[in-house]
């Protein structure tokens, strides 16, 4: 249920609309066909136009990207923090660790189109006057990686990187670095220090990386996806980037669609796209089944029952306002079948295998979470268990040093706040065994 589906459901996406996925077929990944489709133009007008960092910066603001990591938060905004005169190495980092349980779309963006997130990182390098980058990508993804680096391979080779990129005196060096498969490496810091050769393990925030990154230097992070939407913008403008999703949600966003769908794969659709535009662009609930709930942003984001989802549409705002998260756009899909203990049960196992140790709560709260909805699904629950996985998650919230405690938590409470009924029901019927 909580598996991603295979590569080649992308396809699905590409008619819907054509920014990053657009008339991708699976071999037309190299530099000539990326420059048939316009490649590396957005690069050309900045080195030829002259734009300056600020110019390139606004444009950014202008168009409203927020990362498509999970937090939302402000492409143009999180640039605009590097200092621009720092005396020492700057360093522009791409999140290419993609581990969310659902999620399955920067694999495929460098898979199908990695000229996109080189050009990307490029531009965004040149905005912020670093001269040093790397991508992190996932552990467990082989050939996507050896992909990258091919493509960085042609792209050195003509001129885009190195130095004096297209004549100029802007120099970047862009690495592709291979990470270990610990789903807690796409959590920032963690991944700062695995890149720095230590365990990867979360630090404090803040400092945040845009003043204590890498080696302890201002760091840029991005998310792949992110990245990728930036030629676009540079090439077409901010506003009419805007203009492709909705105030404060700019252009489109990639669904991985998993679940009880006919049709599961990734979807690039303009963010504010109704949920149920989304369901059907999927083919509906699979074998006509009534639809349940839906996790609208990945395993971290809180569930929502049907009749609140199709009332969604699908942007950060919106997602928000009704009590989840559009997170990195997982879009888990749950018919009238499933088992919401059962489908807990799964996400609280995750949690508790993936959490680094570091702090008490999580490293602690994550297995007694998990043994908790373990025994209530297997029919040894007590009435009080409700009332302490509430608590246990309680305490776990807010008082970790990242973002994997709560969204540890944050299921848990979501799960018992709409679907109370189910847990109940177990812990009756175990009840009636034992009497
Ligand atoms: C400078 C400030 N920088 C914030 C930067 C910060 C980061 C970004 C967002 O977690 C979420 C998490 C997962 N000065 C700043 C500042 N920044 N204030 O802005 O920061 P933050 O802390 O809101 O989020 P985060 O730590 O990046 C990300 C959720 O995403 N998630 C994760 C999905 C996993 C994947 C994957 O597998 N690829 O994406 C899904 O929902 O739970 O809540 O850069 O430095 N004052
Ligand atoms: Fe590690 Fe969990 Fe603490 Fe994050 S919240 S630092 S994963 S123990």
């Amino acid at each position: 249920q909580f598996q991603a589906t295979g590569v080649q459901t992308c396809f699905h996406g590409r008619h819907i609309n054509p920014q990053i996925y657009a008339g991708l077929d699976g071999t037309n990944w190299r530099l000539k066909d990326y420059e048939a489709r316009d490649g590396y133009q957005a690069l050309k007008k900045i080195i030829a136009d002259g734009l300056t960092q600020d110019q390139v910066i606004a444009t950014v603001k202008e168009s409203a990207l927020r990362g498509r990591g999970g937090a939302g938060f402000p492409t143009g905004l999180k640039w605009s923090f590097m200092p621009r005169q720092f005396p020492g190495q700057k360093h522009l980092v791409c999140n290419s660790d993609e581990g969310e349980p659902g999620t399955c779309k920067d694999r495929d963006i460098l898979q199908f189109n990695p000229h996109i997130v080189i050009e990307g990182m490029i531009i965004a390098a040149y905005a912020m006057g670093i001269s040093i980058g790397y991508n992190y990508i996932h552990g467990e993804i082989f050939q996507t990686y050896d992909r990258f680096e091919e493509a960085l391979e042609e792209a050195r080779a003509a001129g885009y990187l190195g130095d004096k990129i297209l004549g100029s005196n802007f120099n970047f060096q862009l690495h592709a670095f291979h990470g270990f498969g610990a789903y807690i490496c796409g959590e920032e810091t963690a991944l700062l220090e695995s890149l720095e050769g230590k365990k990867g393990q979360p630090r404090f925030k803040p400092p945040f990386p845009a003043s204590f990154g890498l080696y302890g230097k201002p760091t840029t992070i991005n998310n792949t996806e992110t990245f990728a939407a930036v030629p676009w913008i540079i090439r077409n403008g901010g506003q009419a980037y805007l203009d492709c999703g909705k105030a404060n949600n700019g252009g489109t966003k990639i669904f991985s669609v998993s679940g009880d769908v006919e049709m599961p794969g990734n979807y690039e659709v303009p963010l504010g796209t109704p949920f149920s535009k989304l369901l059907e662009l999927c083919g509906g609930v699979r074998g006509g089944k009534k639809l349940k709930a839906v996790i609208p942003g990945g395993s971290s984001a809180p569930v929502l029952p049907a009749d609140i989802m199709m009332n969604c549409t699908m942007d950060y705002d919106s997602i928000a306002k009704a009590g989840s998260m559009l997170g990195s756009g997982a879009v888990i899909v749950m018919d009238e079948t499933r088992d919401m203990v059962e489908s807990l049960l799964r996400l609280s196992y995750f949690y508790m295998h993936e959490s680094c140790g570091q702090c008490t709560p999580c490293r602690e709260g994550t297995g007694w979470l998990w043994r908790v909805v373990d025994r209530i699904h297997h029919g040894v629950g007590k009435p009080s268990d409700i009332d302490l996985l509430n608590s246990v998650a309680d305490n776990i919230q807010g008082r970790t040093i990242c973002a994997l405690g709560d969204a540890a938590a944050m299921p848990v409470r979501a799960m018992i706040k709409h679907f109370r009924h189910e847990f109940e029901a177990k812990i009756k019927k175990a009840e009636a065994v034992t009497q």
